[in-house]
């Protein structure tokens, strides 16, 4: 057998790809990659759970846009050809955008996609849908959505502006010396990398922060969050609860007379506000120790001790993304942004707080996303748009309002909604609901390589390809490799790319040109990339790329960074921040004016909806935290993610003393339940899960008995409420749900969530 090997790049990494021609025979890593994934593993399933022709929905098919949506997800579908596939979606779209206007077609589309820079899924929709009018578009991400809106109103720089001048590894393994980590940071996560990467180093950068004598506390319910070599302390937390633990810290350092008052005053505004809340004096409630300690469950004693170590030494807070997808999401960031200001470390190299590590790596310089080829999305005339994670409200409750950072906005009604590149039955909260809200459009379409539960609930559904199916080039803003990616193998059966879908529509609905600009893929691909190179004249030109496979940036082209932070603590008045005050802001006289119950004017502890302080009926909390064995639901059938199933379902974590409470023992097959869902898993006792905390990774392809019903493949998001962080952000809160767990007695229905639905010839 002759085979040939092709270099390609995921968001999990390089891989060398081996073929025959059909199959792929083997996936080799980067040789350049000192850790790399085994997720490429998975890329081998590229022929399985293919959609392999265009199709479209029985009803939908037989008696046009609206025809009976509540078998959506369930009903058979007509393959057809593509020029019947494009000319029926053509004349819907000019339908929808001439009775409705443009506003009327959702093009959000929020997801990863996959790697490669005109390939780019989102790219090509969104400039599709500005080149025949516009749509409805959505903002943040599922990811860090509170953060997103919170970092401006305390920092007075974006959250990604923030994240690129939040301390590096250098600056902390050269001057760090307490890391005090909400939420760890997890290696698994570091194996992805939005766009791709050439190496994963977060290991090898914690072993080095280690050896340098970088101390780490991991304030988390599962220890699985640090690596072991850096033998961080672990501190169970109860999940979303860190904003009252940071508050204790913050009360323990008042009361021990260790905050920083020359930095509170020179360089924050609002102390004396927090510090009344701080001690009670506003509310009756002083946040001490004993408070947050039956909070969180952290011990008090602990919580005293901690704070008087961070006053001690340089320390680095650092907050992963999870701690803010939770309800309240916002006030742990800006609790932590408050905490940091009291060790008067904000500034200084390798203090203060940052966000994310486990998520990005613990990366080094970042080179930037604008710095690499990209494809122009266009102008969208439409002003409507979301809060990326508030979908299903939109479907469900167009023409009614809401709020959002300040703003009183209207969802619009939407009639057409269109995906590519997202999975939005993986992505969302209360996946019931959503499908639900799913019934509202009279057309659902998506271009999808697999027959997952996305393309399961179109009307129309595109075949796409995979990144293996096409040339592009590809690069990361927080990695400094560019990569020449080679098609690997043909198109699989009749798939094809969505910039040919897109402009094949477009062509249709008299936006061809202003879509194509006349250029074919190939040569987008050379316009970009030499468009970047013209700025970068010591790039190498495309051909040499070609040749090389890929090249790495070297560190002195990086454009150094201007911090802003710094120059502030240098000259608090000559550079300051850009909030209303200049300075970071403990207290928001805007958010104050915004008058919103659920966000108040500095960082306080509220409730969550659901948590161990008040479980009930559902007593344990579920952290549906990111895949170990794949990105979100992406190549879930790939053999990665199939070997860390039992059965094709997931495993869900829990801590023996639960286990034991319901006679439970690792291998049961167990239903995970609440009052929005419920799913199927495989136990497995973990005696590095906190008690009265369940732990079941996202991504299992959503695989329900019947509407409504029992997820056999263990979706977490049958689970998960669907409700914002606050009216400030609108954040999902996938990580605040309280549930049960009880051993299934049913006999077992086989997972089918990677089989085709039944497919009619047209
Ligand atoms: N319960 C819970 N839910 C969560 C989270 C959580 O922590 N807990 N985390 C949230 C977070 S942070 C995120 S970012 C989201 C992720 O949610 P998504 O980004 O929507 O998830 P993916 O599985 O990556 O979906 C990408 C889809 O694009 C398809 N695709 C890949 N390449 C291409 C292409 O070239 N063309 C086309 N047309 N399609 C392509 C894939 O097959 C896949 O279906 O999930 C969120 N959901
Ligand atoms: N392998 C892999 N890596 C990924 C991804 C993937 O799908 N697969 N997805 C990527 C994406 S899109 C994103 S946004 C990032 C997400 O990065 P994160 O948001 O950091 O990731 P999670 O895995 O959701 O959460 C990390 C840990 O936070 C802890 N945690 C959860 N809730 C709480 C809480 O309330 N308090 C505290 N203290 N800890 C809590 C959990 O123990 C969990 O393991 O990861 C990226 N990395
Ligand atoms: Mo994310």
């Amino acid at each position: 057998m002759t085979t040939t090997r092709h270099r390609t790049l995921t968001n999990w990494g390089a891989y060398e790809v081996e073929t025959d021609g059909m199959e792929i025979t083997a996936v080799h890593p980067f040789a350049k990659d000192p850790d790399p994934s085994p997720i490429g593993q998975s890329l081998k399933a590229v022929r399985r759970s293919r959609v392999e022709r265009p199709a479209i929905r029985e009803s939908w098919f037989r008696h046009g846009p609206g025809s009976r949506p509540e078998l959506r997800g369930r009903e058979p579908f007509v393959e057809v050809d593509w020029d019947v596939a494009l000319d029926l979606l053509a004349s819907e779209l000019d339908r929808v955008r001439t009775e409705h206007g443009n506003r009327a077609i959702f093009g959000g589309s929020y997801g990863w996609a996959s790697a490669g820079r005109f390939h780019h899924a989102q790219s090509q929709i969104h400039r599709f849908l500005n080149s025949i009018g516009g749509y409805t578009y959505s903002v943040d991400d599922y990811s860090i959505a509170a953060g997103h809106v919170i970092t401006p109103h305390v920092f007075g720089l974006s959250f990604d502006e923030y994240m690129d001048e939040q301390p590096h590894f250098v600056e902390i393994s050269e001057h760090t010396e307490l890391v005090v980590a909400f939420g760890g940071m997890p290696i698994k996560n570091s194996q992805v990398q939005y766009g791709g990467q050439g190496r994963h180093m977060l290991n090898s950068r914690l072993e080095t922060c280690r050896d340098r004598g970088v101390r780490f506390v991991n304030l988390s319910p599962l220890a699985e969050d640090f690596i072991e070599a850096v033998e961080a302390e672990w501190v169970p937390v109860r999940p979303s609860t860190d904003t009252a633990l940071m508050l204790a810290l913050a009360h323990s350092l008042v009361i021990a007379g260790l905050e920083d008052e020359n930095f509170l005053d020179t360089y924050c505004t609002g102390w004396d506000r927090f510090r009344s809340y701080l001690l009670g004096e506003s509310d009756g409630i002083a946040k001490s120790a004993e408070w947050a300690g039956h909070i969180s469950g952290v011990d008090a004693d602990r919580i005293r001790a901690l704070a008087a170590d961070m006053a001690d030494r340089r320390t680095l807070i650092t907050v992963s993304w999870s701690v803010q997808r939770t309800d309240h999401g916002e006030q742990a960031y800006w609790m932590a942004a408050a905490l940091a200001s009291m060790l008067g470390q904000v500034g200084l190299p390798g203090g203060g707080v940052g966000f994310g590590y486990g998520a990005v790596g613990l990366n080094g310089h970042p080179v930037g996303y604008h710095t690499l080829p990209r494809l122009r999305q266009g102008k969208n005339p439409v002003s409507d748009f979301i809060p990326v994670a508030r979908i299903s409200d939109l479907l469900l409750h167009g023409g009614e309002q809401f709020d959002y950072d300040g703003q009183r906005l209207t969802y619009p009604e939407i009639h057409l909604v269109y995906w590519a590149g997202g999975n939005p039955f993986h992505h969302h909260q209360d996946l019931n609901r959503l499908a639900d809200a799913w019934r509202v459009p009279d057309t659902t379409v998506c271009h999808e390589p697999f027959w997952n539960a996305l393309a399961r609930h179109c009307d129309i559904v595109l075949p796409a390809t995979t990144p293996l199916e096409r040339d592009d080039v590809g690069g990361s803003g927080n990695d400094d490799f560019v990569f020449w990616m080679e098609k690997v193998i043909d198109p699989v059966a009749e798939a094809r790319n969505d910039y040919d879908i897109f402009s094949e529509l477009a062509r249709r609905i008299g936006a061809g040109d202003r879509f194509t600009e006349g250029r074919t893929s190939a040569e987008w691909i050379e316009h970009i990339y030499t468009r970047f190179q013209g700025n970068h004249p010591d790039y190498p030109t495309l051909a040499e790329l070609q040749a090389a496979g890929h090249f790495q940036i070297p560190e002195e082209w990086i454009p150094p960074l201007a911090s802003s932070l710094v120059a502030f603590r240098d000259d608090p008045a000559g550079a300051p921040l850009q909030t209303p005050s200049g300075r970071i802001e403990l207290f928001s006289e805007m958010i104050e004016g915004f008058g919103y119950d659920d966000c108040p004017p500095h960082p306080s502890w509220l409730e969550p909806y659901e948590w161990l302080g008040n479980a009930d009926r559902y007593p344990l909390h579920l952290i549906s935290n990111q895949p170990k064995t794949r990105l979100h639901s992406q190549w879930d059938h790939g053999e990665t993610s199939v070997n860390g199933k039992v059965d094709g379902r997931e495993r869900l974590g829990i801590n023996p003393n639960d286990a034991v409470d319901r006679g439970l023992v690792t291998g049961d097959l167990v239903r995970v339940f609440n009052e929005r869902g419920s799913c199927l898993a495989s136990l497995l006792l973990r005696e590095d899960l906190m008690p009265g905390v369940v732990q079941l990774p996202t991504g299992a392809w959503w695989d329900p008995i019947e509407p409504g019903g029992l997820c056999r493949a263990g979706n977490p998001n049958v689970l998960t409420r669907d409700v914002g962080t606050s009216k400030l952000a609108q954040g999902p809160t996938a990580q605040t749900c309280l549930v049960e767990v009880e051993r299934y007695l049913g006999e077992p229905s086989p997972v089918r969530a990677h089989e085709a639905p039944v497919l009619l010839s047209g």
